[in-house]
């Protein structure tokens, strides 16, 4: 009898979980994405080929990321499969994941999961590396001493991933190009290309174009003057170097 009475209603007892199950998700799931996207970084991810093309040059928020992996990425030897691979953290393999995916167009990754030290990287969209070509890593641009899911990144940080046309030379230098936020309409201003060698160190870059109608070619020093009619995007291209990033240079009157 006692035990009959002590019995609690089943309906009504799992009312209850789930309303208890409810509340906690209602409580825990935004705390859980805020943790989530709190332990996201920004970071900067640049794509660019050995003929000149970026592919990618944006700011992502990136943190960990599941990746896919095929048996078409053999560009690195060994046997690889289909399937996905959780990246954990921020790293440089994931970061090119998030800013491949909101690119446009979206530029599917081919990453080879055929090696026990790590992922490998194929193609980003039609950019695949074929006969001698590899994907060249760079991390705050020095080259990464592992590969792009081992390499960590922080606030802040740039990725390079560089298509080079055979590993039976060494990479080129990478430009980098330097232009205030900011003009008047038609009134002179400065830019400036440098380019970083393998130590990260910088030095000016003379004869480089920028891809501007009328522009000069940059002087031993590494400037130009340019004048804009309206706000700009551009990069500097110069034979044997790395594309630079893209500048947006804002015009006002
Ligand atoms: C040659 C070589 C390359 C060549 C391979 C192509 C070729 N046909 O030769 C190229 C230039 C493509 C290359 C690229 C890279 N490499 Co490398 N490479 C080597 C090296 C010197 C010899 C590998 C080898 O031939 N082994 C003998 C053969 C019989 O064994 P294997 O297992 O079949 O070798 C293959 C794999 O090693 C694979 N491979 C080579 N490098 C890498 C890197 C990664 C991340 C992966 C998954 C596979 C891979 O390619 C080899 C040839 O098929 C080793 C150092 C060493 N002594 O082992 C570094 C080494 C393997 N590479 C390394 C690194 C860091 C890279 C890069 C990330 C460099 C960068 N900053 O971009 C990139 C890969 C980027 C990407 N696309 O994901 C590291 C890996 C360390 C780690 N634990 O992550 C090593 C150990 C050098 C080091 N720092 O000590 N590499």
């Amino acid at each position: 009898m006692g035990r009959m009475e002590k019995k609690e209603n089943p309906m009504k007892s799992s009312s209850a979980v789930r309303l208890v199950i409810g509340l906690a998700l209602l409580i825990f799931a935004p705390a859980a994405s805020q943790a989530q996207a709190a332990s996201e970084v920004p970071v900067h991810v640049r794509v660019v080929t050995f003929s000149g093309q970026i592919l990618i040059d944006q700011t992502v928020r990136t943190g960990t990321t599941t990746v896919p992996t095929s048996t078409r990425a053999t560009c690195l030897g060994g046997t690889p499969t289909n399937g996905t691979k959780r990246v954990e953290g921020a790293t440089a393999l994931g970061a090119l994941h998030t800013a491949a995916r909101l690119a446009q167009p979206r530029q599917p990754l081919l990453i080879s999961n055929a090696f026990d030290f790590g992922l490998g990287l194929c193609g980003v969209g039609a950019s695949a590396a074929s006969g001698e070509q590899w994907w060249e890593l760079t991390h705050n641009h020095k080259p990464s001493m592992v590969g792009g899911e081992a390499t960590m990144l922080k606030a802040g940080d740039e990725v390079l991933w560089f298509l080079s046309e055979t590993y039976n030379l060494p990479s080129p230098d990478e430009l980098t190009l330097v232009a205030p936020e900011g003009t008047k309409t038609g009134r002179w201003m400065t830019v400036r290309v440098l380019a970083y060698n393998d130590a990260g160190v910088r030095r000016p870059v003379e004869g480089a174009a920028l891809s501007l109608e009328g522009a000069a070619p940059t002087n031993a020093a590494g400037y130009t003057r340019i004048r804009l009619a309206q706000t700009s995007r551009f990069a500097a291209r110069a034979e044997g170097f790395i594309a630079s990033n893209r500048v947006v240079v804002k015009v006002s009157r």
